[in-house]
């Protein structure tokens, strides 16, 4: 006898999650299951969550990101794609070296020791990678081939060296990138960076600036944000050039610079409001404006003050600004003004030119400093209703005038010119009208010329740490800084480091002592490491090929799988990971390597996993969930079934034990519906539509809804909501199991087969290990569920043939009745009347008011 019913049914195994997840982890194993099929004629799709930092086992929100794309991938193998689905890690960086540090071991040793970690959690969470295209960064078969593609770029002239103020981090002892600096702290440790004029190696990713920025364009797939935080990264900006002549205090032109110095502005029409001249504090050629003069100590005092800020703080224009007078001067080359220079902290060196005309009336910077310093405002642009005002009181714009403000900001930057000779009553702004005409005779005059700058930076690259991939330079002092050649790659770090004692590859002489390739003389090696975002920026390249020893991957491979078809990842990753890997696409594409312009057609970014409290989890706060406290009790399948189930995969969402706790339940529910399924099934018996009772019709027609939309939320990656519609193909089952149970019997047998092979192939994606078993033992399929096809459904099927109409008798609504959806107004009418008998009762029904699908009312008398 059954539980849960009275009738007597063949035996339904308990669900035990432990015993099926250990024995499909194996068969999957030893059946090397989730590797490529390389088989052409299949369509391809690569899905590919973002590669984990080994800094000790995963926690909750790497368990996130991999159970969506390991969904994708099974699901895209069900529905008949060649699927590449692999794993690695990005395996140096600094933590490596501080834990090796603190607890006495090799940074090697401990990195290889947690991604064995991440690696068996990665097991138990079923997850469907190809394994045998593992990817670690730390190991030299992977790294020789970032330093070939430096050498590649090197020769393309995509590598150089440049002496520069650059961020130094006192708390990592290392630069840092531009992009690495945020808000004004290192990204890593939160220390502010100090300025620091060293000579390091840099990527020229300014030269794809332009496409960077166009081919977001062609990202249908990403998210808006991610893409606008790209656009603003880049930072184009469409100006013009303007050339100031330097001279004294009495107008004589000085012949520093070349007698003038240039400008970048966007705002070209403003230069009738330029009361005064900004150079930044690093302004080459500043301080001989200056020495000897009695200006030059406050100058040296804003330069010494600006060192200790970093310059995107300074540009952010937040802080109180510092500022002083050169004793120099500038003619303004088209009102023929003459103002006063001066250095002010707010301007950057490496922006435009680092030297700014400014216009304290219309920028909101210009104006603080002008203020403080007691310099001149001149309006020069009238808003709209500034303008009205002025033509109300009968007053004209030509003849306008005023020397002075008393606002306490800056004003809008849109309006009309007054003031301002010539173009006095044209349109200014940004593109303006005004800013046209002042360009234009600039450039005819040869003071001026349109200018587009960048705020993208080149991408600073070396790192004076150990634990990263050695730059492949030799420096010898007769040739130069020469390329190591190929066929002596990798250089390999050495292991035996005493990081404990501080020691670096600039003090391992075993290390940097060499020959030059060139001269055969000893040199030097480089011993700068290259920031791990190199190795971070192709490795989705070598997983297309990965055990190539002549390349880092053949074009053939390439163009096979790229480019990756789902790309999975934190939205942390917006601006650096993605814009590196765009940039070494694109300069490898270029090398001729492969053919894709963008290496990620669709992007999700996956939400944060934050505690039942809303906070977000940290070590520190010690709110951590880790994976381990779901499966230990309930196994991986109900993890990553809740994973799924609790919020769409782009929402943070709070975690949840009583989600879980249901995810397991419902788990185990389908499972025995499953089970009851196929016991009354029949894996032979043929499915006839039309000569099914009006109960297996509706399971029958609720298959065809509930898996149609399931597999669009699939294509959607809505899991959430997907998983709603089997859980609603599981009551639909169970209903119907109920409502037979009188007569089992007269089940439909080829009916419960079928809704049990749904009910598993659909949940597969999610749930693999719990698939896998009942594929096989309930359903007694041989091979895995993951080599047998999607179900298929017609959503024709779906649509019911009968429509419950309301019965109204004068209005008041009597009773309910199914009809057929195709009835006549006849039909419904004797439908109605027969429902209604009673509230008709020897009346006469003289007019029947149809309303086709909803109701009938009839009128007696
Ligand atoms: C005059 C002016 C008037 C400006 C006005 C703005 C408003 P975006 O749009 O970000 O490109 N600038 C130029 N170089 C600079 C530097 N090295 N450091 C700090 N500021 C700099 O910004 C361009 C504007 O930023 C330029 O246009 C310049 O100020 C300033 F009502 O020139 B503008
Ligand atoms: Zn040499």
């Amino acid at each position: 006898m059954c539980d849960h019913c009275t009738q007597t049914h063949n035996e339904i195994p308990p669900y035990d999650a432990h015993a099926i997840e250990a024995k499909w982890q194996k068969a999957w194993e030893d059946e090397n299951l989730f590797a490529v099929d390389e088989d052409p004629s299949k369509p391809k799709k690569y899905v590919l969550e973002m590669f984990p930092y080994p800094s000790g086992d995963l926690h909750m929100g790497h368990a996130r990101n991999y159970t969506i794309g390991d969904a994708m991938a099974r699901q895209a193998r069900m529905r008949g794609f060649d699927v590449l689905h692999p794993i690695g890690f990005d395996a140096f960086g600094l933590p490596a070296e501080n834990a090796a540090i603190k607890h006495n071991t090799q940074a090697g040793e401990w990195t290889y020791k947690n991604m064995d970690q991440a690696l068996a959690t990665m097991k138990r969470m079923g997850f469907s990678y190809d394994m045998d295209r593992l990817v670690k960064t730390c190991d030299p078969d992977y790294y020789k081939w970032g330093q070939w593609i430096f050498e590649k770029l090197w020769e393309r002239g995509l590598v150089y060296r440049k002496k520069s103020p650059v961020n130094w981090c006192p708390g990592c002892n290392t630069v840092l990138a531009n992009e690495q600096v945020t808000e004004g702290h290192c990204w890593r440790c939160g220390s502010v960076p100090e300025k620091r004029e060293l000579e390091q190696w840099y990527f020229k990713i300014t030269d794809y600036a332009q496409e960077l920025l166009d081919d977001l364009e062609k990202l249908p797939g990403w998210p808006e944000r991610v893409k606008q935080m790209q656009a603003n990264w880049i930072g184009r900006s469409e100006g013009a050039e303007v050339d100031f002549t330097l001279c004294d205090a009495d107008g004589q032109p000085i012949q520093g610079d070349e007698g003038k110095i240039t400008v970048f502005t966007t705002r070209a029409d403003t230069l009738f409001g330029c009361t005064f001249f900004l150079l930044a504090p690093e302004y080459k050629g500043l301080m001989e404006l200056v020495e000897g003069t009695e200006y030059e100590a406050d100058v040296r005092a804003v330069v010494a003050g600006a060192e200790k800020v970093s310059a995107v703080e300074r540009a952010q224009g937040t802080l109180e600004k510092h500022g002083a007078f050169t004793g120099r001067y500038v003619v303004n080359p088209v009102s023929g003004q003459k103002v006063p220079v001066w250095v002010a902290d707010y301007i950057v060196s490496d922006y435009g030119t680092g030297a700014v005309m400014a216009v304290p009336c219309g920028d909101q910077r210009d104006f603080e400093f002008a203020r403080k310093y007691d310099l001149p405002i001149v309006p020069i642009i009238l808003m709209d209703d500034e303008r009205e005002a002025l033509e109300d009181a009968g007053e004209s714009i030509d003849t306008y005038h005023a020397e002075t403000v008393d606002w306490d900001s800056a004003h809008a930057a849109e309006g009309t010119l007054v003031q301002s000779g010539k173009y006095t009553g044209m349109r200014g702004g940004k593109h303006s009208e005004g800013e046209a005409a002042i360009v234009a005779d600039l450039e005819a005059a040869g003071t001026g010329r349109r200018s587009v700058q960048f705020r993208l930076r080149d991408w600073l690259i070396s790192r004076q740490r150990y634990w990263g991939n050695p730059i492949p330079a030799v420096h010898c002092e007769h040739c130069g800084i020469v390329p190591v050649p190929e066929d002596q790659l990798p250089v390999t770090l050495p292991a035996n480091l005493d990081l404990g004692a501080g020691e670096t590859l600039a003090e391992c002489k075993e290390f940097y002592e060499t020959t030059c390739p060139v001269c055969g003389r000893p040199a030097r090696r480089e011993t700068d490491t290259m920031d791990t975002f190199t190795c971070s920026s192709w490795y989705y390249l070598r997983y297309c090929d990965p055990h190539n020893e002549k390349l880092p991957f053949s074009k053939e491979a390439a163009d096979r799988w790229m480019p990756v078809d789902n790309y999975i990842g934190g939205i942390e990753h917006a601006i650096l990971h993605l814009l590196y890997s765009r940039f070494f696409t694109k300069a490898l594409r270029d090398l001729g390597m492969l053919d894709v312009d963008e290496p990620f057609t669709n992007l999700l970014c996956q939400g944060m996993v934050k505690d039942a409290n809303g906070e977000t989890m940290s070590k520190s706060k010690g709110n951590v969930v880790p994976p381990s406290s779901v499966i230990d009790p309930f196994g991986a399948d109900t993890m990553r079934l809740a994973i799924l189930f609790i919020a769409p995969p782009e929402k943070d969402f709070d975690w949840d034990e009583e989600a879980v706790a249901g995810a397991n339940r419902f788990i185990k529910r389908a499972w025995r519906i499953v089970w009851q399924l196929a016991n009354a099934g029949d894996a032979s018996a043929r499915l006839i539509p039309g000569s099914l009772d009006a109960a297996a019709k509706k399971l029958y027609r609720e298959r065809h809804r509930t898996l149609a939309k399931c597999t669009e939320d699939f294509d959607r990656q809505q899991f959430n909501t997907a998983i709603s519609a089997i859980m609603e193909l599981v009551n639909a089952a169970s209903a119907y199991l109920n409502a037979t149970d009188a007569a089992p019997e007269a089940r439909d047998a080829a009916l419960c087969w079928l809704v049990a092979s749904d009910i598993v192939s659909s949940l597969a994606p999610i749930c693999p290990f719990w698939a896998d078993e009942l594929w096989h033992e309930a359903l007694g399929h041989t091979e895995s569920v993951y080599t047998a096809p999607w179900p298929e459904f017609d959503i024709a099927e779906a649509a019911t043939d009968t429509v419950e109409i309301a019965v109204q008798v004068l209005g008041k609504l009597r009773s309910r009745v199914e009809i057929s959806a195709t009835a006549t107004q006849d039909e419904m009418r004797a439908a109605a009347e027969e429902a209604a008998a009673k509230w008709i009762d020897g009346k006469t029904v003289v007019k029947a008011i149809c309303v086709p699908g909803k109701l009938v009312n009839l009128v007696v008398k």
